[in-house]
């Protein structure tokens, strides 16, 4: 039985429009679907819908608005903000985008690809890939999280240094509005003037204001030589240092430059399975360098090794090993994709998904740091991130063997001491993220007046029954 009934006459013309395997009610099918990713939130829905195709979708949103049913969109599910769980009401339906997963092109002539939601973030990668392209994003749960998802948060990660956010790549869009009516935007035109870009206003609105159905992705030509290289800095500022000789050479071979301090190397050293630091000594931080390029030749490798050989001479960094094949590369770059898990494993913890100006970066850890450390006595500050962006995840492990659920009773004071730092350095207190239902609050200190207001108007425009996503990204009134 599900928890929540659904009214028969809406249960059964759903049933009617996305077939038996397409609405799931009994908990033990939709419960994976109503906790996140890191287990902070446990909501309860009267259903899940999984519809294959945009015309399913629609016609599903269409029956759920006539019967004032509240909807939470879903990708992948992992959402680090709480982003696409239902709350504990029981009243809404979860609608899945795993069934809307057909490619349905690749065109070389624009570099694009037109793809379906539910698409993994990994399975366009790869099918890109296999044409020679490049599909220039990427996140540690790319295998999980999809194409919608990663619109409808404006994902980030480890190629934004070079390529931008999921908003840069987002060349047309399709998507379901809280009435069912479809939302046509699958142009594949870099340039067209004509009137609001309501496709933007889509991107990076968390599902709150309509249900992202397809997408032109734009593409790249696939990198044809590579370089990745795993340095020891000495801190923070040595990293930037670092960052402006690469920049200064030739900032477009960038493709990641990424952060990530001792306490969390430790981490992932101590509770990740084969991970192992492939240097001579632990650091006290740590950079890993992405060169890329589509030209075949070796120019990349003696941009490495000039900019390397000088910052090891003038003691920037203190040590480094390059990648000499395929399989070291993912080596190095597994070693950074499991930050993440390693603090799961590690405990509880409270995620600061901050950004400042670059130069604010080494002050921003050293007084966030001390301020964390103060408040809680052995909380273990492990900071990593796109430090060539300003982005750092400034997280903060739980104290070892200390009780998980009194140190997450302290959330707010933790996120509030790092985001009052930040605030003064001129960042953002969630940098790729998202608001979710975590960081709701932090909206109207941080985006109040005329901004909030313009997003309240523009939501009670497009969702005047508030169905889509309730609860995310506004704040209660
Ligand atoms: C990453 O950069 C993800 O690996 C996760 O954004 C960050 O766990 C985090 O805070
Ligand atoms: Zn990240």
């Amino acid at each position: 039985m599900p928890q929540t009934p659904l009214p028969p006459p809406l249960h059964d013309a759903l049933v009617q429009i996305l077939g038996p395997s397409g609405v799931l009610t009994n908990p033990a099918d939709t419960e994976a679907f109503c906790v996140d990713w890191r287990a902070l939130y446990h909501g309860r829905c009267a259903a899940v819908l999984r519809p294959a195709n945009t015309a399913e979708c629609a016609q599903a949103v269409a029956l759920c608005h006539a019967h004032n049913v509240p909807m939470v969109p879903q990708g992948g599910n992992t959402s680090m903000v709480g982003g696409a769980t239902p709350d504990s009401s029981g009243l809404a339906v979860v609608i899945s985008t795993t069934r809307m997963n057909q490619i349905h092109s690749i065109d070389h002539a624009d570099l694009t690809m037109t793809v379906d939601a539910g698409v993994t973030l990994k399975a366009a990668q790869d099918a890109a890939s296999a044409q020679g392209l490049l599909l220039p994003l990427s996140i540690s749960s790319e295998g999980s999280a999809d194409i919608g998802g990663i619109l409808a948060t404006n994902a980030g990660g480890n190629n934004t240094v070079r390529y931008g956010n999921a908003r840069e790549l987002a060349l047309g869009l399709e998507a379901v509005l809280p009435d069912g009516s479809v939302l046509d935007l699958m142009r594949k035109l870099r340039k067209d003037n004509t009137g609001y870009a309501l496709r933007q206003l889509l991107v990076g609105s968390e599902g709150t204001l309509g249900l992202i159905t397809q997408a032109v992705i734009q593409l790249q030509p696939a990198p044809r030589s590579r370089e990745t290289a795993l340095c020891a800095v000495e801190n923070p500022q040595g990293a930037l240092n670092l960052f402006a000789a690469f920049r200064k050479q030739d900032p477009s071979a960038i493709h990641a430059f990424e952060f990530m301090s001792g306490t969390s190397m430790a981490l992932v050293n101590s509770l990740i399975d084969g991970a192992s630091l492939p240097l001579e000594a632990p650091a006290p931080a740590y950079v890993l360098v992405e060169l890329a390029s589509p030209r075949a030749d070796d120019s990349l490798r003696s941009l490495m090794e000039d900019i390397l050989g000088s910052a090891l001479e003038d003691g920037l960094v203190t040590d480094a090993v390059l990648a000499e094949s395929e399989s070291q590369r993912q080596s190095l770059w597994m070693i950074r994709e499991e930050h993440a898990e390693a603090q799961k494993r590690a405990g509880a913890s409270v995620k600061n998904d901050v950004s400042v100006p670059l130069a604010a970066i080494p002050e921003f850890i050293a007084d966030a740091t001390k301020a964390c450390e103060a408040l809680i006595p052995g909380i273990r500050v492990a900071p990593f991130g796109h430090i060539g962006d300003g982005n750092i995840h400034f997280n903060l492990v739980q104290p070892e063997g200390g009780d998980p659920a009194a140190f997450l009773a302290q959330d707010h004071a933790m996120m509030d001491t790092v985001a009052a730092i930040v605030r003064k350095l001129g960042g953002s207190f969630s940098a790729e993220h998202g608001v979710g239902q975590l960081k709701t609050y932090m909206m109207p200190s941080w985006r109040g007046g005329a901004e909030l207001q313009t997003m309240r108007q523009i939501k009670a425009a497009i969702d005047p029954q508030n169905l889509m996503n309730p609860g995310k990204v506004l704040p209660p009134a």
